[in-house]
């Protein structure tokens, strides 16, 4: 996983939009921002102890597997362009990618768009009431795995959704010491 602050153009959201120079963003500041990270072998996911032990520890009673490729998802364009529009849920979203690669974009707190290179064997929970998008990168292929505390709820508020209680708690948190 790399994550890095992203330039404002609007060419093809496909590309890596790095700045000139690349401005790097740590683990260490996703944190702060209620980003975590973890690296596990895809190899063995259907067996893999590590990741039943986050699954246990986290909560993670639900899974399922996508494949986000114009092949094999319906309505992919659609979709694509759902994924990419800015949003946040009222819970947190759970993604370990299992093959290929993908971009999770999300807002620091001063608003900057922060994007996160995910590939094979990245996992990573975004905040409840974080902003956020999600793109294929130029390979245009990715397989995750889906996991959600309880029953899964995939609704997505677009931005803006400052009224909702989940955003504003997200937002305080950002104040707390330590952040
Ligand atoms: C979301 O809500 O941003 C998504 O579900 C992204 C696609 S899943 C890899
Ligand atoms: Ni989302």
């Amino acid at each position: 996983m790399e994550a890095w602050y992203m330039d404002d153009s609007e060419e093809d959201q496909r590309e890596p939009h790095r700045l000139i120079p690349n401005q790097p963003v740590s683990l260490d500041q996703l944190k702060k921002l209620g980003v975590f990270h973890w690296k596990l072998n895809a190899d063995i996911h259907e067996s893999d102890p590590e990741l039943e032990l986050i699954r246990k520890e986290q909560g993670y009673s639900y899974m399922d597997i996508i494949s986000i490729h114009k092949d094999t998802l319906a309505n992919y364009e659609e979709k694509l362009k759902m994924f990419f529009e800015e949003h946040l849920h009222l819970d947190d979203e759970i993604r370990y990618v299992l093959d290929g690669r993908a971009y999770f974009d999300v807002r620091d707190k001063d608003e900057r768009w922060i994007r996160i290179a995910m590939a094979k064997g990245d996992l990573i929970t975004l905040p409840a009431g974080i902003y956020h998008r999600f793109t294929l990168d130029r390979t245009n292929y990715t397989k995750a795995m889906r996991l959600f505390v309880g029953e899964p709820v995939w609704k997505a508020y677009n931005r803006p959704a400052e009224d909702f209680d989940i955003r504003q708690k997200y937002v305080a948190s950002l104040q707390e010491p330590g952040a």
